[in-house]
């Protein structure tokens, strides 16, 4: 029997290699997809299966997070046997310009989901994207047992989404568990989170098209490590007969400094001649480090990271590179300077 899944964010980073993932396991997966005045499906177009197509394993749904009774509705009819809460506000410093929304969607959604989940009478398992956010200021390294001090309106919309899913395991026997995933970054990662607004300006001064890159906090440490393997990690923790909560990450430390140098060097640039600092990127509150402890994982899930920090800036510099490349062979580029 084939088995179903349903993703929330699917044309999120995450959402994508999982579907991806996913299918190559044989199941058919289905996704939630917003509606958008512009395409928002570029992470999943390659594996895009359209209504006509006999047989197709990838469906994608209309539907939003905040709409309780979308939600009800689709898991009625689909009776998934997996469901994995990926959508959200996902940016930590949006979600100080906009808190009441990124307490909705990425705190308030993760309930509605688990209550969906009891109205529609699914007994699917459930997979919730927590977090290493939540552990905020709490000093490292964080492991499962770590107390939550969130430092954001986004840390305290996934405490929240936390406790609702081990609650519901308590209350109703659900069996849903929590991904505390620390910072997991690809070519397909947003363009404003660090990594890749350094990696995309990394490609464009190589080509001559910007000169400078305005940063914030550069002494941020962060525990980065490589999307696709953070997914597989993500199946295995639903695979588990007992539901439980896992953090996922490599257990090694580098500053936003050190990944810029880092990135650069892989291009042949000296980051300090590019690097600007801007008050306007930094945080109201700042989490200052960040670095997990993975031990759980690598024992009862059998997880280990293999990508490690510079090879993933040098996978984003070359990917970058490669997608400004293109771009320039098709299309008119607008020039920064
Ligand atoms: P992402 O790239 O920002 O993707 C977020 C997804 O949520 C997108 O598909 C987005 O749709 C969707 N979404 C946003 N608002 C929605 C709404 N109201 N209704 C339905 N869908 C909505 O995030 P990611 O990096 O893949 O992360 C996946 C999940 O893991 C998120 O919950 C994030 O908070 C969490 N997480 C991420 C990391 C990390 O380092 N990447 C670490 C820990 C936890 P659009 O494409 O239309 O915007
Ligand atoms: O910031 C500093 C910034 O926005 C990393 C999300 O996926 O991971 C992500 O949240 C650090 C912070 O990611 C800039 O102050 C400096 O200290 O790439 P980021 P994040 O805030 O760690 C967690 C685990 C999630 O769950 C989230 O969904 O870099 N920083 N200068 C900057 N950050 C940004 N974005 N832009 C700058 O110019």
């Amino acid at each position: 029997m084939r088995k179903t899944a349903l993703i929330t964010g699917v044309t999120g980073q995450d959402g994508s290699y999982l579907a991806e993932l996913l299918l190559g396991k044989g199941y058919t997966v289905h996704g939630i997809v917003r509606r958008s005045s512009t395409f928002n499906t570029e992470r999943i177009d390659h594996i895009y299966q359209g209504p006509q197509d006999a047989g197709r394993t990838f469906v994608l749904h209309h539907a939003d997070l905040t709409d309780g009774v979308a939600l009800v509705n689709l898991l009625r009819d689909l009776q998934p046997d997996e469901i994995y809460n990926l959508g959200a506000q996902s940016h930590v410093r949006v979600s100080f310009d906009a808190p009441l929304y990124t307490g909705d969607v990425t705190g308030l959604s993760a309930l509605r989901l688990l209550e969906a989940v009891r109205a529609s009478g699914t007994r699917a398992r459930v997979y919730q994207a927590s977090s290493s956010e939540m552990f905020g200021s709490a000093p490292p390294p964080q492991n499962e047992h770590t107390p939550f001090h969130p430092r954001s309106p986004y840390g305290c919309a996934k405490v929240f989404g936390y406790w609702a899913t081990v609650n519901y395991r308590e209350a109703y026997g659900i069996h849903a568990v929590n991904g505390i995933l620390f910072n997991h970054e690809s070519p397909r990662r947003g363009e404003t989170f660090v990594t890749r607004k350094i990696t995309r300006a990394v490609a464009r001064i190589k080509a001559g098209l910007q000169d400078r890159l305005y940063l914030g906090n550069l002494d941020a440490v962060r525990d980065w490590g490589y999307a696709p393997e953070y997914v597989e990690a993500m199946w295995r923790m639903l695979q588990r007969d007992e539901p439980d909560d896992y953090v996922v990450a490599t257990g090694e430390a580098a500053t936003v400094r050190q990944f810029a140098e880092i990135a650069f060097a892989h291009a042949d640039l000296d980051w300090t001649a590019h690097v600007r600092y801007d008050p306007k990127y930094e945080r109201p509150t700042e989490v200052d480090a960040l670095i997990g402890d993975p031990g759980k994982a690598r024992d009862l899930l059998g997880w280990q990271p293999r990508v490690r920090v510079a090879e993933l800036a040098g996978i984003m510099v070359e990917a970058d590179i490669r997608q400004l490349d293109d771009q320039l062979a098709g299309a008119t580029v607008r020039i920064d300077r």
